[in-house]
């Protein structure tokens, strides 16, 4: 298959690369960390990943793209703390492929003694679908991230089919509220009422929330007002190589 060859290729010839998305602390406005997403660098453009993600699931190579997202995300991790002038956590998608393979323990401790990172700096993003395919196998998964020290945020929370009574019992230390009820905040009644919700619950176990998707001061503030710690849009900033981290942030600040 044609694209299964091409992906095979942008591997070895390091056609990937990384955009950074940062991620803000609604407290003070301080940039705490970014969150890796994946692009290929095809021909002359840049493609996202809706574009050939589904592909490397499909065939496989999500895990070689995986391990180097992981890998690559932890060296760049030290340049994207000297830009910013502290340190920052970095964020990392696994695929539901990868979040069910055990070499991802090895692949993550390996990494992480390549890289000096601390554990604490990384964290693992995951959707509510790679939680429930095989609770069992996902718990003994989050139980050995934890083991490493690296964090884990359940990505998109919101649209997926995770039960609460699980969410109380797995070790995770994050929710991303999917951009879907955050884009009509504040006005729209029911996401304001999904949100309140959402932190209310995150506070009593004690799990860090971060909003996604925020592109006004509007939505901002009722996420402020609410409690959320973390936000992450346009707002701030858009996905972004290594490059520009530096100008972007000049502006920022
Ligand atoms: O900004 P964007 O178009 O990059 O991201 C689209 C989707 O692709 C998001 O849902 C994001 O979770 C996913 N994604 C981005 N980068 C990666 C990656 O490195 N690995 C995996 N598994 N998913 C990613
Ligand atoms: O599923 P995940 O959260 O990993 O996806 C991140 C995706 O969301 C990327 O495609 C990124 O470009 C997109 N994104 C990030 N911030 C915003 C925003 O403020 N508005 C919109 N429409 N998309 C955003
Ligand atoms: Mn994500
Ligand atoms: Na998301």
């Amino acid at each position: 298959h044609e694209m299964d060859l091409r992906l095979r290729q942008a591997l070895n010839e390091q056609q990937f690369l990384l955009y950074w998305q940062p991620k803000i602390s609604l407290q003070d406005f301080r940039v705490s960390g970014f969150e890796a997403l994946i692009r290929w660098q095809y021909q002359s453009s840049i493609l996202t990943p809706d574009k050939f993600l589904h592909i490397a699931e499909d065939n496989g190579l999500i895990q070689e793209i995986g391990r180097w997202v992981l890998q690559q995300a932890m060296r760049e991790q030290h340049a994207l703390s000297s830009a910013i002038g502290h340190p920052v956590q970095i964020s990392v998608n696994l695929s539901p492929r990868q979040f069910a393979d055990t070499t991802l323990i090895a692949d993550c401790r390996r990494s992480l003694q390549q890289s000096g990172l601390s554990p604490s700096l990384l964290e693992l993003e995951i959707t509510e679908n790679s939680l429930i395919h095989d609770i069992n196998e996902a718990t003994k998964m989050l139980g050995a991230l934890k083991q490493l020290g690296v964090r884990v945020a359940i990505d998109d929370f919101g649209i997926g089919h995770c039960s609460l009574s699980y969410l109380r019992q797995l070790p995770v230390n994050t929710l991303k509220i999917d951009r879907s009820f955050v884009r009509d905040l504040p006005l729209d009644q029911s996401n304001n009422a999904i949100v309140a919700a959402v932190l209310a619950m995150a506070a009593n176990l004690r799990l860090d929330v971060v909003a996604e998707g925020i592109e006004t001061s509007a939505q901002q503030n009722s996420l402020v007002l609410g409690g959320c710690q973390y936000g992450q849009g346009f707002l701030y900033g858009r996905p972004m190589p290594l490059a520009q981290i530096e100008s972007w942030y000049g502006e920022f600040k």
